[in-house]
C-alpha cells in the first residue's frame, strides 16, 4: 500500500506545477562562512591528510540516515557519504559521522564542522545562492506530503481547516505548507519542532492533528509509529524536493569530486556494473567501461583522485540500484518503487553525463 501511495506521488509530482522552495529562515548569520575547509579550495587534501571524511548526516530518519541496532550509522544518505570516502580516501569506511538536526545542518557546513552534508536536503535557489551551497546530483526526487490519523476524517488538505500541523524547524516544509494552504484559503496553525522525534511524539499524543514533510520521510516514519496502519498519507503533493549532497561554494575540485563520484553510481547502474561483478569488467574490451573504471586513460587523475576511484566506489559501496534497493527499495522494509528515481532509460530522471 505504501508502495502504491508513494508511486502515485512520484507520478503526480511530475505533472503538477508547484511552488518553488525558499526558506530564508535557514540563512546563516553574517560571518559564519569563515574558516571552513571547503571554501579555502583544498578540502580534498585536508580530508586526505586527516584520513577521514566528516559527514553531516541525519540520525532520525530510517532509510536515509539513522543509527542501526548495532550503533552504526546506516541509510541511503549515509551510503552516498561512503561513496565520497571511497573516492577520496580509497576506503568507504573512513568517515566520522556528525548527526545534525535540520536547523544545525547549514551552519555545520559553513563553520567547517563537516566537509559535506548529505541529510535529505532539498536543493533550492535560496540555499544555493544565499546560503552559499553547491549541490551535487539529485540522489532522490521527493515531494512534500501530509500525514494524518486514519480515523480523523482528514482525507485531503481541505479537511485541515483549523488544524494544528507539525513541521520541523529549518526545513523547506514550513513555507511550502503556508503557500499551499494560502492558495487554497485554508486557515491552520503551524506548530514547529526542533527535531523529528519530538514532532512524532506530539503527533502520537494528539497534540497536533497532522504533520508534514518529504513524502519519503512520511513513509519511513510511518513504520516507527505505535500503530503504523492507523495513519494515512494524503494524495496531495505540496512541492518539489530534489534531495542530494552539498558542499560549500568556493572549492571547484571538491564540488567536481562530489558531482562525478555520485554520478559514478548512476553510470555504473547504466553499464550493468555492480559490487559483485565489477572485477569481471577489469579486462573489458568496451572502451567506455575501461575509461570509467580507470583501466584506461586518466579520468581519476583529472579529478585529483586515484585513477581507480570509480572502481573503489562500486566495489566497496555499489551502484545506485544497489544503494537504493538496500535502503529504500525491494530489500528494505519500505519497498519503494524507483518512480522518478529510475534511470532515464527506464522512464526516470537519473542521467549521468558521459565519463570521458
Ligand atoms: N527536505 C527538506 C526537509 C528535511 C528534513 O529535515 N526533514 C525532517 C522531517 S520531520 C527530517 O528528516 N528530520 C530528521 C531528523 O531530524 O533527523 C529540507 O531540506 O528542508
Amino acid at each position: 500500500m505504501k508502495k502504491l501511495l508513494f508511486n502515485g506521488f512520484l507520478l503526480s509530482s511530475f505533472a503538477a506545477l508547484l511552488v518553488a522552495c525558499s526558506d530564508e529562515t535557514d540563512a546563516p548569520a553574517d560571518g559564519e562562512a569563515q574558516g571552513n575547509t571547503n571554501s579555502s579550495g583544498d578540502a580534498i587534501s585536508a580530508i586526505q591528510d586527516r584520513g577521514e571524511l566528516i559527514l553531516g548526516a541525519g540520525d532520525q530518519l530510517p532509510g536515509f540516515g539513522y543509527v542501526g541496532s548495532d550503533g552504526e550509522f546506516v541509510g541511503f544518505d549515509i551510503e552516498f557519504g561512503k561513496v565520497m570516502a571511497a573516492a577520496i580516501l580509497g576506503d568507504a569506511e573512513k568517515i566520522e559521522f556528525r548527526p545534525l538536526s535540520a536547523q544545525e545542518r547549514f551552519t555545520a557546513l559553513q563553520t567547517g564542522e563537516v566537509d559535506i552534508l548529505i541529510r535529505n536536503t532539498t536543493w533550492t535557489l535560496n540555499r544555493d545562492v544565499e546560503i552559499g551551497l553547491n549541490f551535487g546530483p539529485t540522489t532522490f526526487y521527493d515531494g512534500q506530503g501530509m500525514m494524518a490519523p486514519s480515523d480523523s476524517g482528514i482525507e485531503s488538505l481541505e479537511d485541515l481547516e483549523g488544524a494544528r500541523i507539525g513541521v520541523e524547524q529549518g526545513t523547506t516544509t514550513e513555507l511550502n505548507l503556508a503557500d499551499q494552504m494560502s492558495k487554497r484559503g485554508i486557515d491552520f496553525e503551524t506548530v514547529t519542532f526542533s527535531d523529528q522525534d519530538s514532532l512524532i511524539a506530539a503527533y502520537e499524543s494528539g497534540t497536533i492533528d497532522a504533520w508534514t514533510t518529504d513524502q519519503s520521510a512520511l513513509v519511513s516514519r510511518m513504520d516507527t509509529l505505535q500503530d503504523p496502519e492507523g495513519h494515512v498519507i494524503l494524495n496531495e503533493v505540496m512541492s518539489k524536493e530534489p534531495l542530494g549532497p552539498a558542499v560549500l561554494d568556493g572549492d571547484d575540485q571538491f564540488y567536481e569530486v562530489m558531482y562525478w563520484a555520485t554520478n559514478a553510481t548512476i553510470q555504473a547502474e547504466e553499464f550493468g556494473i555492480t559490487s559483485e561483478n565489477v572485477d569481471d569488467f577489469l579486462d573489458t574490451e568496451d572502451p567506455d567501461i575501461a575509461r570509467f573504471l580507470g583501466v584506461e586513460e586518466n579520468l581519476g587523475e583529472q579529478l585529483g583522485l586515484e585513477n581507480d576511484y570509480a572502481y573503489q566506489i562500486i566495489k566497496q559501496v555499489g551502484n545506485y540500484a544497489e544503494i537504493y534497493d538496500r535502503n529504500l527499495g525491494a530489500d528494505s522494509p519500505f519497498n519503494l518503487d524507483r518512480g522518478l528515481n529510475a534511470l532515464y532509460l527506464d522512464g526516470g530522471l537519473l542521467y549521468s553525463p558521459p565519463f570521458r
